[in-house]
């Protein structure tokens, strides 16, 4: 069997590195520009030739790509190669507009399976390893990904897909899953009913690979405890391939982007200028070995800064700190940005789980916003404080973090829907009957 952990490429020096990547990207821009007349049309009217594209330093002369690019192009306008080399679609979950659908020829999929693989061994896994895989299975690109990942590595893989928390539990339990592979939203429940169902001690899982949306550190903290794990983050887009495109290794502090398949930027959102390293802007990707659907500096609205300090692991890839979230993910509420992640800070700090919500309405001319949060059930056991104190204590807890005072509702544990894939955080009555 293959070693998925590949430190001739993980721990490749940089120099190396980079001219890899401009190799790469050279003759990728060649093979866009040939093969997909969106590309070859944008280039012309920028002035841009694919000689002009020799190396890295050339990137920014290339044109982006936007969301609504992908939904204009849908769905065969972005295809690298004949619809019949093609073995695979992948959607994304969005659930306004039209779906954006990925395309995929065999190698894609393989390389696709091989960041997955990469990022199961950087979690600790072997073929030793039962692998429990409860990110949703279909077009989601969650379930496949992982799925494709654990075999390359040898796990036994479990294909439970998402929901029915007794069934994961039952098999979780009965068959001894040792890595656990959903949103981190659906780890935090689950680590909730093996604390209510007293499976503490019949569990065997030691890691846990989530991601799919943001997550803080607050929420690794709990679920890392709950589930007697260490929980690794994982980072992907249905656009760029699925979950892999980046991944934590043992120093969780960070995720490193697989530079050998993607080039990572970091752009101002407003001006599209690119920002040097460490700060924080918006990810751009390009993928450098991807035929169907080979998108070429796709803006993936993802709010979030690169760096490229000496990592212990030994890996040489840039790693991306944990997103804030998505650019469309922030409030503006009185005039200030709220972003659903400093919510759940203060939350997770004042000992409630992340089982939240966030109702954005307008009442007369003003814009309000109230977070409901769900009582623990230990909370309602010791009664140590009046449901008045706690929604105070929060109120002024989320006006030292954002400045702004918040309506706060503490609800019946189980009051709000469980989330078996992504969580819905926000919902927006504004937005939504407009
Ligand atoms: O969520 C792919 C995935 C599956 C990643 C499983 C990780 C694990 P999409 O449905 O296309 O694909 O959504 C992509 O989700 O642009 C981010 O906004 C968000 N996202 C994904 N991973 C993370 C993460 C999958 N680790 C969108 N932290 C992305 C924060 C994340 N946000």
């Amino acid at each position: 069997m293959k070693n998925y952990y590949q430190p001739e490429i993980e721990t490749m020096p940089l120099d190396k590195l980079q001219a890899l990547q401009s190799e790469r990207l050279a003759g990728q821009v060649k093979f866009v520009y040939e093969n997909v007349k969106f590309y070859h049309d944008r280039m012309d009217e920028m002035g841009v030739k694919p000689e002009d594209i020799k190396g890295i330093d050339d990137l920014h002369k290339l044109p982006f790509i936007t969301k609504d690019d992908l939904r204009d192009q849908y769905p065969y306008g972005l295809l690298g190669v004949p619809l019949e080399d093609c073995v695979r679609i992948q959607s994304t979950s969005g659930t306004t507009g039209r779906r954006v659908v990925a395309f995929y020829t065999q190698e894609d999929i393989d390389i696709w399976e091989e960041c997955c693989a990469r990022a199961i061994v950087a979690a600790g896994g072997t073929k030793e390893d039962v692998c429990h895989v409860c990110y949703g299975y279909g077009l989601f690109t969650g379930g496949p990904g992982l799925n494709g990942g654990s075999h390359k590595v040898g796990c036994l893989t479990l294909p439970m897909s998402s929901g029915n928390t007794e069934r994961q539990l039952q098999f979780m339990t009965d068959l001894g899953s040792t890595i656990l592979c959903c949103t981190p939203s659906y780890a935090a429940n689950l680590g909730e009913a093996v604390s209510e169902k007293g499976l503490r001690d019949k569990i065997k899982l030691k890691a846990g690979i989530f991601g799919a949306e943001p997550w803080t550190e607050e929420m690794r903290h709990n679920i890392e405890k709950s589930l007697g794990i260490k929980a690794y983050d994982i980072y992907g887009l249905t656009e760029i391939s699925g979950p892999g495109v980046s991944f934590e290794c043992e120093e969780q502090a960070g995720m490193h982007i697989q530079e050998d398949h993607f080039i990572a930027e970091i752009i101002d959102p407003n001006t599209g200028e690119v920002l040097p390293e460490g700060e924080t802007g918006e990810l751009v990707f390009t993928c450098i070995t991807k035929k169907a659907f080979p998108l070429m500096r796709y803006r993936t609205r993802d709010l979030c800064r690169l760096t490229r300090k000496p990592c212990s692991c030994g890996r040489t890839h840039v790693r991306m700190m944990k997103p804030k979230g998505r650019s469309d993910d922030m409030m503006v509420v009185k005039g200030v940005n709220v972003w659903p992640s400093q919510i759940e800070t203060v939350l997770l700090n004042q000992g409630y789980q992340a089982n939240y919500q966030i109702v954005v309405d307008r009442i007369g001319n003003n814009d309000t916003i109230e977070v409901q949060v769900e009582l623990t059930p230990e909370m309602v056991e010791n009664k140590s404080m009046t449901i008045e104190a706690r929604q105070k204590k929060i109120v002024s807890g989320l006006k030292s973090m954002l400045g702004i005072t918040v309506n706060v509702k503490v609800v019946e544990p189980k009051a709000i829907a469980i989330s078996e894939g992504k969580a819905v955080r926000l919902i927006d009555k504004i937005h939504l009957y407009q």
